[in-house]
Parts: C-alpha cells; structure tokens; sequence
C-alpha cells in the first residue's frame, strides 16, 4: 500500500473569469475530489485542496470537460495573468480583458505534455518535437508575473508583478495603451538581505499593439539573464537590480525593436475591491461579494459552496452573465440584468452570502494566504487564523471609535507573500507557530511597501502595539488620511527609501 499523497489543483482563468456554467463544473469537481471546496487565489484563480493521487487523473481531465486547464498555473513560466476585475468601466474592461487573455494564451508553454500525461493524447509517430519559441530548452530562472490594471482601480496590485500593464485611456475614454511596469515581487526570507519584496518601476507607455512584442522582449531579457544559480534571487527585480533599469530597458528595446513613449500621468485610489451592486454601460449590473480568505465551503454554520452552486444555477440560463475571481480572493457576479437582481440579492441573503453588507471595511479588505494546513512552506497559521484576529483587531478599532476605518490588513504564514502582506497597511509575516513580524505603513493604493515595527511577536503583543498607534491614529488622522499615510506622515515608521520611477510625484 503506498502513502495516501493528497496535492493542491490550481486551475488557470486568465482575469478570473469563468461562466456560470463553468463554475458548475468547478463546483463539482470540488464535490467529488476535494478536500475543503474551492479557494479564490490571490491571483484570480482557484486552488482545489487534497485531490488524493489515485483521483488525478480524472480531476485533471474534469477541469478539461469545463473548457479550463491548469497550464502554466505553476511553474518556471508565465502564471495566471490578473486583469482588473472592477466591472465599473465595462468597454475598457472587456477591451483590457480580451488583452490579457490573449497574452495568457500566447505565453503558454508548446510542450504536449500536459495532453499526453492528463488527457491520454498519444504522440504522433515521427512528429518533430515541439520547439519552445520563447522558453527554449530550459524554461525561465523563475515564475514570471503579469497583471494589468485599470486606474483609479488597483485592486490586482500591479507594481507587485514581473511585468505590468496600467491602462491609460484617452479623452473620450477609449484606451489608448498602457504604461509598463517591470521588477515587482513580493517574495523575501527571513533573515537573508539579500531577497525583498519590490514594487515595480514604470518604464514607459506602449499601444496596444505593442503588448505582445513588449512581454516576449521582457520575458526573454529575464530567461536569458535571469540568475539560474541561486534559486532565491531567480525573478527579474534582482536581474533590474543587478544590473540596472537603464541597462534592461535598453535591452528589452532592442529585443522590442521600438523604443518605449515616456509614460503617461495616472492615479491610483485604492488597492481593494468595491462592494456591493454597480451599474455597468450596458444597464447590467455586477455585484462583488466578501468571500473571507477566498474560501468557498460548506462548514459549521455556513453553505456558501451550496449557495454559488445555487446562484450559478440560476445564472446558466441567462446569456452574459459571469463570475470573476478578483486579486483580493473575492467574487464578482457579473452582468445580471436588471429584473434577476432582486432575486440574486435573496437567494445570497438566504445562504449568508451578503457578509459585504454588515462586515467591516477591516474585514472586507483583509487579506491571508492558505498557509497551514496545506502550505508546506508555512510558519504560522494565515486563513484559519484570519477570523480570530479580525475580531480582536475590530475590538481594538471599536475602542477607538474606528470600526468604519478602511484599514487594509494582510496575514501571510511565511515571508514568500502570497497575500501580499507587504503592501498591508498593517501586516502580519508568519516567523513561528504564534508569532509574526508586524509591518506598518503601506498606503491602500499599492504604490507604497510597509515597513519592519515589530520582530517576531505574539498577538498580545501586536494588539499592544497597535492599540496606541489606533489611539493616535483616531486622535490626530486628517480628514480622509489612511491608516499607513499617517503612520509614515507622524513619523512612526519610515517607508522604503526607494520610491518606483513616475510615483515619486
Ligand atoms: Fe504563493 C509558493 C499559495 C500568490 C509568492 N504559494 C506558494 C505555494 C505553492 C507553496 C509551495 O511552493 O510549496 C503555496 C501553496 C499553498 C497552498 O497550500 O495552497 C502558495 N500563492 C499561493 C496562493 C494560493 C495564496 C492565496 O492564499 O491565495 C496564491 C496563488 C496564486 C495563483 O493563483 O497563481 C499565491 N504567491 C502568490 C503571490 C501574490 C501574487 O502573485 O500576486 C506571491 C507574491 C508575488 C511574487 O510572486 O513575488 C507569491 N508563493 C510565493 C513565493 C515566493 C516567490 C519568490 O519570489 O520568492 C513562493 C515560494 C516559491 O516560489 O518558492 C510561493
Ligand atoms: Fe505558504 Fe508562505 Fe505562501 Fe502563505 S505566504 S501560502 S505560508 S508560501
């Protein structure tokens, strides 16, 4: 008898768009071969937890009969590429969304691997064997990151990827291109100066047209000069370090064949998602819910697995509609006409899906990795804890009169980032079972890193440091000032010297 190996599935939807009839399928797949239902990522995508070894194969080849795959999900590749997921400005949206769907598409790898070990593809006879055009032999150093945004909206926190696209738009709202920006991450070690979180700079503006050549000619600049010896200093922000921005956008030119425009003005506001109903051009109307740490199950005292099973049911038969993963592990039903509105509001009243209505702005926006059980990188606890510290955390808020503060909190198990603790506001980094490093003073629109307050503390001692920081905070803050823009602005931390090119306006 061999061990009982159970894995993680992570599916790729570029934008984390699905059909209603899709997330039928997901949600079955869920049922039938996972552990603990389905998991929105940080990354606009899904996880299925505990598929036992024997059930791959038919799990694999589920998510294929959904018209999904898993390529390039992980891996020394392009990964699932995140596009805003705000429906506010449907045409730039849908325009933005068709871009980046076909670069996701495009930057996949040629191998038929992937068909022959999971969907029983027999290999042809003397076919050659298929060429890798962009990631030859030996693939990338690293993961490789793309999200494009929709300013104001930076909910899928460009500047923490390899490469982003920011999307400017023209007079009349049309889109005109996009600034690029290169050299994010958020990946660190503890203990090990070397590896830090970076936020991207922006080098330039490119048209539409020129996305593609502009992503091979970054892709290959990393691949080729990516460090292939040590595996943590692998991504493309050291190769930037390294051996300096105005070397690589030379190079990224040449490989280009055009020079980049210098880039254009844009404004972030926010970093997290906007709840509730919005109305788009077209008189349909989206509704972004609160899922907590992206987690979609039915347990102790809720039925939110049942109650999307339910509401995609309902939505199958209406033509247009979808829903859409966003980068803050939320979901976004999208496109309902006007009459199911009403009908959509109960059905999610009915199953404790409108958690967005009565929650904190606290607990709306926070953010935690998977973290324990699953996460074998994991030092402490992130989601399953994520609950209890919310409700310590609005107990203090409350005794400042700040429960309607829109802090952004994040919680990560390991200093990898996969919340992307380092653009909270307040930020936990898992050290060890019960102890974290307490960051402080990101702004909400991710366009700042926090900083180092506290080492390696246990959660007495975070609520004791953050209880006169709140206190200061109600006392002192000016009108509409952020939680992080004030903690910078009186002086309590000092943010990262570095400010990304084009921001430090
Ligand atoms: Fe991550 C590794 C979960 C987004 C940086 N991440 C992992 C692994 C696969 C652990 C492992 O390698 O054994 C985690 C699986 C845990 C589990 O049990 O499911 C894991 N990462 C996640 C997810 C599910 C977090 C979540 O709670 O949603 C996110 C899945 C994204 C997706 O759908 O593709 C996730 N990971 C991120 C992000 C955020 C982002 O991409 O916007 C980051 C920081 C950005 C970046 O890449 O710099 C991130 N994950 C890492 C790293 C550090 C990479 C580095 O440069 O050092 C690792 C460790 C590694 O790659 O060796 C890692
Ligand atoms: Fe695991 Fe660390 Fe990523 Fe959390 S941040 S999911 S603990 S690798």
């Amino acid at each position: 008898l061999e061990p009982a190996h159970a894995f993680m599935i992570r599916i790729r939807t570029p934008g984390g768009v699905v059909t209603p009839s899709q997330w039928l399928q997901l949600d079955d797949i869920a049922t039938r071969y996972a552990e603990r239902g389905l998991r929105i990522t940080t990354r606009q995508t899904i996880q299925f937890h505990g598929v036992v070894k024997h059930e791959l194969k038919a799990t694999m080849q589920a998510i294929n009969a959904a018209l999904i795959d898993t390529i390039a999900a992980c891996g020394d590749v392009n990964r699932n590429v995140m596009v805003a997921a705000n429906p506010l400005q449907s045409q730039t949206h849908a325009q933005v969304y068709a871009q980046a769907a076909a670069l996701s598409e495009h930057l996949l790898p040629r191998t038929r691997a992937y068909y022959e070990i999971w969907l029983d593809e027999q290999p042809v006879a003397g076919t050659p064997r298929v060429e890798e055009p962009l990631y030859g032999e030996a693939y990338l150093p690293r993961k490789f990151k793309i999200g494009f945004a929709i300013p104001p909206s930076n909910d899928v926190d460009v500047l923490a990827n390899d490469l982003g696209f920011i999307a400017i738009l023209d007079a009349d709202g049309g889109l005109a291109g996009y600034n690029v920006s290169a050299g994010g991450g958020m990946g660190a070690s503890h203990g090990d100066p070397a590896t830090y979180p970076r936020l991207a700079d922006v080098i330039g503006f490119v048209t539409p047209e020129q996305v593609t050549a502009l992503a091979e000619a970054v892709i290959g600049t990393q691949r080729d000069h990516g460090d292939r010896e040590v595996r943590k200093h692998a991504r493309l922000k050291y190769t930037i370090d390294d051996r300096g921005l105005a070397w690589f956008v030379a190079e990224v030119e040449r490989r280009a064949g055009f020079a980049l425009a210098p880039p254009r003005p844009f404004g972030f506001s926010h970093n997290g998602d906007r709840f509730g109903w919005v109305e788009g051009d077209d008189g349909r109307a989206h509704l972004t819910l609160r899922i907590t740490a992206g987690r979609i199950e039915d347990a102790a005292g809720s039925r939110h697995q049942t109650g999307l099973r339910e509401l995609a049911g309902l939505l199958a038969a209406v033509d247009g509609t979808q829903l859409r993963m966003t980068p803050n592990q939320n979901l976004v039903v999208a496109g309902v006409p006007a009459a199911l509105r009403a009908r959509v509001d109960e059905l999610l009243t009915g199953f404790g899906l409108d958690g967005y209505r009565h929650a904190s702005p606290l607990r709306r926006n926070a953010l935690a990795c998977v973290a324990l059980p699953t996460c074998g990188l994991a030092m402490a606890e992130a989601e399953r804890y994520l609950p209890t510290l919310l409700d310590r955390v609005e107990t203090l808020l409350s005794s400042h009169g700040l429960l309607d503060a829109p802090i952004h909190l994040r919680i990560s198990g390991c200093p990898n980032g996969c919340s992307r603790p380092y653009l909270g506001e307040i930020a936990l980094v898992g050290k060890a079972p019960g102890r974290y490093n307490l960051m402080l003073g990101a702004d909400h629109r991710g366009q700042r890193l926090n900083t180092l307050y506290r080492e390696n503390i246990t959660e007495p001692d975070i609520l004791g440091a953050l209880d006169p920081l709140l206190a200061r905070y109600a006392a002192e803050r000016d009108a509409g000032e952020g939680f992080g823009d004030f903690l910078v602005r009186v002086a309590v931390v000092v943010p990262p010297k570095r400010i990304p090119l084009q921001l430090a306006a």
